[in-house]
């Protein structure tokens, strides 16, 4: 069990996420400059994965982000969705949340918000990401979102979505999370990233959840929120988790979803479905170090 301050973020590059974020607690700061640091990094980062710039874009070729963060002392939330053209989304997503009192602004007047606030617009695909929707698009035409589901995730690429949970030295919780979203998912879609309680949840007194896979399914139960309440019972964040997926998997669908919980005061966990070769994981920052830990399948 850390004690404070911490961070997690979820997959693989969260222990190069959870160093930037832990720089900024380990010197006094607040939990989301830690949050907006750790997640910034991973928005810009190109090479291995497919969070933001270059990442995987829709069924027409661009690419657009869904993000969200929660401050625990006001719980006050911001996001975006179907933002284009514009980098760093979890940057407008506090943007969103510290100078006004919206907590959701989308598509083409998120990106004029964030023009507004300051931010540069310029285009999200590079070599990569077009090399991907070539290749995609030698093989179809349409979303693989207009088939029935249950959807199987293509598992073309590496992992979209970036969840991360600070506390700082304070005790004060920011809960944040950054996606590209589905792989050529229909122009206009958003997920579950943006969305309170399904993509991300948080309470002060509690602690806070992050999800990532289908969605599309996931939003359905907001199960961030689920985790955050049964928590709030008492429950232990791996149980809490599983508690969520199962409800999920128990209605019958079939997909691909994992979730990272902690508590306030550091005890953390996480449970998934469908990934069963590649499983899920999740790193967990503290004074002791970096630690990973695996959810398998
Ligand atoms: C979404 N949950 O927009 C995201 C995708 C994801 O790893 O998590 N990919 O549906």
């Amino acid at each position: 069990e850390p004690g404070k301050p911490f961070i997690l973020t979820t997959w693989d590059f969260g222990p190069g996420a959870n160093k930037l974020g832990y720089d900024v607690l380990r010197e006094g700061g607040s939990s989301v400059d830690a949050v907006e640091i750790a997640i910034n990094h991973v928005e810009l980062l190109t090479d291995e994965y497919w969070v933001g710039y270059g990442g995987v874009p829709n069924e027409i070729g661009e690419t657009t982000l869904d993000a969200m963060i929660l401050w625990g002392p006001t719980h006050d939330i911001g996001g975006v969705g179907c933002l284009k053209r514009v980098k760093k989304a979890i940057s407008v997503a506090r943007k969103v949340m510290e100078e006004t009192q919206h907590s959701l602004i989308v598509g083409d007047d998120a990106t004029r918000f964030a023009v507004r606030m300051g931010f540069v617009e310029e285009s999200l695909t590079n070599l990569r990401s077009q090399k991907a929707y070539e290749d995609w698009k030698a093989k179809g035409e349409r979303s693989d979102a207009f088939n029935p589901e249950p959807f199987v995730e293509d598992t073309l690429r590496g992992h979209d979505t970036v969840g991360t949970i600070a506390v700082d030295a304070n005790g004060n919780l920011c809960v944040g999370c950054s996606t590209n979203g589905r792989e050529f998912k229909i122009p206009g879609r958003v997920g579950d990233s943006p969305i309170p309680g399904a993509g991300a949840y948080g309470d002060q007194y509690v602690g806070g959840a992050v999800a990532t896979g289908n969605g599309d399914v996931m939003m359905r139960f907001l199960p961030c929120y689920h985790v955050v309440e049964l928590m709030r019972q008492g429950m232990p964040p791996e149980l809490a988790a599983a508690a969520a997926i199962k409800r999920i998997t128990d209605r019958g669908y079939k997909f691909s979803g994992g979730i990272a919980a902690v508590t306030v005061d550091g005890r953390h966990g996480g449970a998934q479905a469908g990934w069963d070769k590649e499983g899920f994981s999740y790193s967990v920052q503290t004074e002791v170090g970096n630690s990973k830990f695996p959810i398998p399948g």
